[in-house]
């Protein structure tokens, strides 16, 4: 699950005064039947029991796995313990779920305090930097059974998420599914990815921390009742994303067999950055927390430097360092929008509309890193080449999104304007047109009174603000292709009225699929090609439908990123989630048992089908393959109903559109951009472009500028 706090400064403020958290279900057990694993090296380790759905589960909760990534440690791939943990006189206690590694931001926010649906991905356990600790839960303690694992990888957009998260407990799922399942905390933000140079702080140390888990769990899995060749591993959002890096990088490869990946995949455009992007990044982090008085650019003093900064320094250092590319970001859009105010809007009071709220609506401040030796290529070429290469990982793979990946990054990107009358998510009336007379006095207060709302009276301008990557991307040839493909109610295609709601549809699809379910779908296509026609692998794709009944956030926010994780995670039947967050009805039960299935069934076989007693017919789920690119709509089925709807070729269009007509346009802007200096005439372009074009040449210029400076600071 990624939840990103790209909010205006204040209400960032406003959170740091924050109130302390209830601890959540805690999972010691003093009164529980205690056991104990011994590992092969003398690790004596002791877990718990539980009754989960009238199965037996034990528990190891919080083991360590690497040693704390402190001190000389910070920003170093994580090193593995020296000595065994625990002996058989004074076994290990893995009663209590570990510490939490750092989150960015820090605290929630206002408006996510009042809400469980939103709570619920918050830290349950205290943050530390010690924090490099699984868990296992197993339906046995009998070492010799040799179960299926499923190792589970968290989202949180690669700042953020924690193995400890409620939903996220694995009881469940093993006594469900008859499967070990384990997780691991891995480290994220500044501390997880620092990229500074090839030793002190050579990145993609979250990336290690998950690798050295794997292999741990691969080691030691067997002392839980696990079989170390039937290992799954499956991750949502960023957590996706790291299970399809294990897929190409030569660190892991060899540890798992199978991989689920739940909305997002290596491939994603947030996903990772050049060693030169993010090393400025982290020169600029450098920069704030005074690490670099004489402007070096030693990575080893200026690690140092910065292991001196306490985490949650570096965490602030971090938002101001975003903050500046949102400035940057907003010049970009302002520019941008008072050149189209001229070609196309109404006027209207253009300094309150050039005012805007443009935070990213989505992005990761630090990430994965390639061109480094855990990524060495860059991910989407390698997945393209990999049939001559061979150095991808073949695997099953099962593969999905949920309906509205977008709403919830829409909903955090522009909460400012969605809660500004009651404190409720509402959607802003003035998405719609025409506006009524009181509308049109209350729109008229908002100016007046709130220069920093966002006061776009057509929803065209909102499309720009996705395309804000560089100036040739904000060219108008690629928003107004964008607008046309997405159907964004509009003036320009000769609209004159339409509802809040059409917009806020529109906004949705193009978030959906620009940072989810185009990256995931792209994926299964290029490992499809991968595989070829006769390999032994298969591909299952699904779309998630199902909004849960209960959730307390509006009814427009449809069926939001993560939120598909209860049902893999049985949450309906975890008896502490209900109390503390929100409760499921029968059919929605019914949903997450079948989802269970499914999932296990992947996990031990590599099919997802194989029923042994259910209402569902044998081969409720088609294979994915390039001729029919079926998949499987998972939403609650009447109890009658013995199988689920197939689809074929989701969102196979617009993914499309995006993978290879925007870059297209993109590229014949750029040569206009490149060869309009020396040209005497430029043919086709009217007025508006040329305004366009010096508009674009200008924003290079200041641009180049900026990164020279940039370069010699
Ligand atoms: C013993 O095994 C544990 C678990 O694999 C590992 O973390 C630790 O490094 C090992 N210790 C030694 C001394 O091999
Ligand atoms: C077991 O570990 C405890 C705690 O570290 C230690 O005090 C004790 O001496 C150890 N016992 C043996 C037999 O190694
Ligand atoms: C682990 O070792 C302890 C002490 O030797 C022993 O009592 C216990 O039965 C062992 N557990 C297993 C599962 O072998
Ligand atoms: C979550 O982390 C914050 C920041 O470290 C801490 O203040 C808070 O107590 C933690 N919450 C819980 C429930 O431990
Ligand atoms: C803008 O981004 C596109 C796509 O990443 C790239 O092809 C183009 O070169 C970039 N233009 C500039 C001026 O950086
Ligand atoms: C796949 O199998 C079919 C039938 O066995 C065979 O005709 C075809 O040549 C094979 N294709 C490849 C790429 O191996
Ligand atoms: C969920 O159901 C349980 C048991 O009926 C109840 O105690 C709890 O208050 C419910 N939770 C919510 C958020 O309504
Ligand atoms: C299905 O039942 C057979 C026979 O009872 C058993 O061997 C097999 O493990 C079961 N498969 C699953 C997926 O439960
Ligand atoms: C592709 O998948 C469909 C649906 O699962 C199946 O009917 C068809 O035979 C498959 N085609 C090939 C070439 O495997
Ligand atoms: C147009 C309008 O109603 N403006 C209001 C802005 O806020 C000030 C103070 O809160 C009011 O006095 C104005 O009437």
């Amino acid at each position: 699950m990624l939840r990103i706090g790209l909010l205006p400064q204040w209400l960032l403020v406003a959170a740091m005064s924050a109130v302390l958290l209830q601890p959540m279900g805690s999972e010691a057990q003093a009164a529980a039947p205690r056991h104990t694993v011994n590992l092969t090296n003398g690790s004596s380790i002791q877990g718990f029991t539980s009754t989960v759905r009238s199965r037996t589960v034990w528990s190891y909760l919080g083991i360590p796995y690497a040693k704390p990534p402190v001190g000389a440690l910070r920003f170093k791939p994580s090193v593995p313990l020296d000595s065994p943990i625990g002996n058989s006189s004074m076994p290990y206690d893995a009663s209590k779920k570990p510490q939490t590694c750092y989150y960015w931001p820090l605290l929630p926010q206002e408006f996510e305090k009042t809400n469980p649906a939103l709570m619920m991905w918050w830290n349950n356990t205290e943050m530390s930097e010690d924090c490099l600790y699984l868990n296992v839960w197993s339906p046995t303690s009998d070492s010799a059974a040799g179960k299926a694992v499923m190792v589970w990888i968290y989202g949180g957009g690669f700042f953020g998420g924690s193995s400890s998260l409620e939903v996220y407990d694995g009881a469940v799922l093993a006594a469900t599914g008859d499967v070990v399942v384990a997780s691991m905390q891995y480290r994220t933000g500044a501390l997880g990815f620092m990229f500074l140079d090839d030793t002190e702080a050579p990145g993609n140390a979250g990336l290690y921390d998950q690798y050295r888990a794997i292999q741990w769990i691969h080691e030691n899995i067997r002392a839980f009742g696990g079989d170390n060749s039937q290992i799954t591993l499956f991750g949502e959002s960023a957590g996706a994303v790291s299970v399809s890096y294990h897929l190409l990088s030569p660190y892991t490869q060899g540890y798992f067999r199978r991989a689920i990946l739940n909305s997002g995949s290596a491939i994603a455009w947030w996903a990772s950055e050049d060693r030169s992007t993010g090393w400025s990044k982290s020169l600029a982090l450098a920069d704030l927390a005074k690490c670099r008085p004489d402007y070096t650019r030693d990575g080893i003093k200026i690690a140092n430097c910065l292991r001196q900064v306490t985490p949650e320094l570096l965490q602030q250092h971090t938002w101001n360092a975003m903050s500046n590319v949102f400035k940057a970001r907003k010049q970009s859009y302002s520019r941008y929008y008072q050149q189209n105010l001229r070609r196309y809007q109404e006027s209207g009071n253009s300094a309150a509309i050039a005012n805007l709220e443009t935070a990213l609506f989505f992005d990761v401040p630090f990430k994965p890193v390639f061109g480094s030796d855990f990524l060495p290529k860059v991910p989407v070429e390698q997945l393209r080449d990999s049939k001559m290469n061979n150095d991808v990982k073949k695997a099953d793979l099962l593969l999905g999104v949920v309906k509205d990946e977008g709403t919830f990054w829409i909903m955090y990107a522009l909460g400012g304007i969605f809660m500004h009358k009651n404190g409720n998510w509402n959607i802003p009336f003035w998405w719609g047109q025409p506006l009524d007379q009181q509308l049109n006095r209350d729109y008229d207060f908002l100016v007046q009174n709130r220069t920093g709302l966002d006061m776009d009276k057509d929803p065209y301008n909102l499309v720009a603000r996705y395309f804000i990557v560089n100036n040739t991307h904000l060219d108008s040839l690629v928003t107004e292709a964008v607008s046309f493909e997405y159907q964004v109610p509009s003036k320009l295609f000769g609209r004159t009225s339409w509802t809040a709601k059409e917009t806020l549809d529109a906004l949705d699809d193009l978030t959906s699929d620009r940072s989810f379910k185009c990256p995931t779908v792209d994926f299964a296509e290029m490992y499809a090609q991968m595989l070829g026609m006769n390999g032994s692998n298969s591909i299952w794709m699904y779309s998630f439908e199902q909004r849960s009944q209960m959730l307390p956030l509006p009814e427009w926010t449809g069926v939001l990123h993560g939120y598909e994780l209860d049902y893999v995670f049985g949450t309906p039947f975890n008896q502490r989630f209900g109390p503390e967050f929100y409760n499921f009805t029968t059919s929605e039960s019914q949903l997450s048992d079948d989802v269970m299935k499914f999932w296990t069934n992947f996990a031990r076989t590599g099919n997802p089908n194989q029923f042994n007693s259910s209402s569902l017919s044998g081969e409720a789920w088609p294979a994915y393959n390039l001729s029919d690119r079926s998949y499987i709509v998972l939403k609650s089925r009447l109890s009658t109903a013995s199988s689920f709807r197939i689809g074929q070729n989701l969102r196979k269009r617009q993914c499309d559109f995006l993978r290879y007509q925007v870059p297209n346009i993109v590229r014949q802007i750029g040569a206009r951009y490149d060869c309009s200096s020396d040209r005497r005439s430029e043919p086709t372009m009217g007025p508006a472009s040329s305004a366009n074009a010096l508009q674009g040449k200008l924003a290079f210029i200041i641009l180049v500028a900026g990164l020279v400076q940039l370069s010699l600071l």
